[in-house]
């Protein structure tokens, strides 16, 4: 543990005067790495699994109250986990007050509340062809209501958004007439928004396929911000990493977005297909550098209302070992972005000096961040490194589990 500790401070300590030689400030970006804050989804908790199966680790959370324990794990190693977004009726708690209490006791804030009309699970109307946007008003008013009854819930809890992805599309030509669904999708996001209290946002979320495979109404970051603002003010968009057809430009659709103040949050992962749902940062992490620089810009980052929300699903390992994964590689990519030369970009962009530009942005990439976060992480009272930390712990916890039964077994 000693020789850890002094392997870190003489990192950081190097690193520390490379970044002060650099004009930097690093008791700043101590401070911008160490407040960021991660909501963690109800539903990651748990192994995930794809069509073809479920292969679960053991151990997983089965209650929401475990759930919330979880995230409390996380957020003692790495104190940039303090919420949890709730996926309703996945995660409907059964009693609301004490699952409020619960969280305030663990030191946990409720992050959105995501409402759910891409699955039947037992209403009386079905949403096969669409909820928000469906021609029947009966299963539109069914999916409003749902979304009605979300904000209640997170209200009680404390939440302040309310983030819709809808599954409505069409998989056929010809199966929808594109404008009547934009028309009633827009009626129905203006009857929730209308209903919102005024310190709530609605974020409305975007994705070019899946479950239809001809069109979704929603399948892009213009279409959510056209519906948006035919809603107010408080509905923007939200970008998932993996809402995107290969290739897409991200950064640029997030230097967009703020360009117009339409950034409402983030559902981060990786993906090498599509929505893969892979750990932040471990396919496209210059990517993912590339649009920290665009969200650290000096203008925006300071008056962004973050709703910044992990969104990936744990198919092989253990949750909450790549949730730490995913926060850590997140940090990383925002240190490495604070780090960039943003006076000597200018100047090469001024002067289409691409080789230089590429050369400034490089620069800032290739620098090995980690002692600053492992350093920002400390002083805000988490674990220089989460991951070994908590393999401790669960060693410990499996030796005092067999200590604990073999004094059971031997009657004591
Ligand atoms: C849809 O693919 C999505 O990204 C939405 O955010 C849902 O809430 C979530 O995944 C469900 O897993
Ligand atoms: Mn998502």
């Amino acid at each position: 543990m000693k020789t850890v500790n002094t392997a870190h401070q003489k990192a950081w300590g190097y690193l520390e005067q490379c970044l002060i030689d650099k004009g930097l400030e690093p008791d700043l970006m101590l401070r911008m790495v160490g407040q960021i804050d991660i909501a963690i989804p109800s539903w990651a908790l748990g192994t995930g699994g794809t069509r073809f199966g479920r292969f679960g680790c053991g151990g997983e959370p089965r209650t929401l109250a475990e759930k919330l324990n979880d995230v409390a794990v996380l957020n003692r190693l790495t104190r940039c986990a303090g919420s949890i977004s709730l996926h309703i009726p996945w995660d409907k708690p059964s009693h609301v007050d004490d699952i409020r209490d619960y969280a305030q006791h663990l030191g946990i804030r409720i992050g959105s509340v995501n409402s759910n009309t891409f699955q039947d699970l037992g209403e009386a109307q079905s949403y096969k062809f669409g909820s928000l946007s469906h021609v029947n008003r009966m299963v539109r008013e069914q999916a409003v209501a749902h979304n009605m009854e979300v904000v209640e819930i997170g209200k009680a809890l404390g939440a302040e958004t309310l983030s819709l992805w809808l599954a409505d599309g069409s998989s056929y030509p010809g199966q929808d007439d594109f404008m009547g669904r934009l028309d009633r999708i827009k009626n129905s996001l203006r009857e929730i928004y209308d209903c919102l209290p005024d310190n709530w946002q609605m974020l409305i979320e975007y994705k070019p396929f899946e479950p239809h495979f001809y069109s979704m109404c929603i399948p892009d970051w213009g279409t959510a911000w056209l519906l948006a603002r035919e809603c107010g003010p408080r509905a923007l968009v939200l970008v998932d990493l993996g809402h995107h057809l290969p290739n897409t430009n991200i950064a640029q659709i997030v230097a967009t977005l703020l360009w117009k103040g339409a950034l409402g949050g983030f559902h981060f992962n990786d993906s090498k297909y599509a929505d893969d749902d892979l750990t932040v940062g471990c396919l496209r992490p210059y990517d993912l550098y590339l649009i920290f620089c665009e969200l650290t810009k000096e203008n925006t980052w300071s008056t962004q209302k973050r709703n910044w929300m992990i969104d990936a699903s744990h198919n092989l390992k253990d949750p909450l070992e790549d949730l730490i994964q995913s926060i850590e590689n997140i940090q990383i990519a925002l240190a490495k972005s604070l780090c960039l030369d943003r006076k000597k970009l200018a100047l090469a962009q001024e002067h289409n000096d691409i080789a230089l530009c590429e050369q400034v942005l490089l620069d800032a990439y290739l620098t090995d961040m980690r002692p600053l976060v492992a350093e920002a992480r400390l002083r805000s009272g988490g674990m220089a490194n989460p991951l070994s930390s908590f393999r401790d712990e669960r060693i410990r916890e499996k030796l005092i589990g067999e200590r604990g039964s073999q004094s059971k077994a031997s009657g004591l």
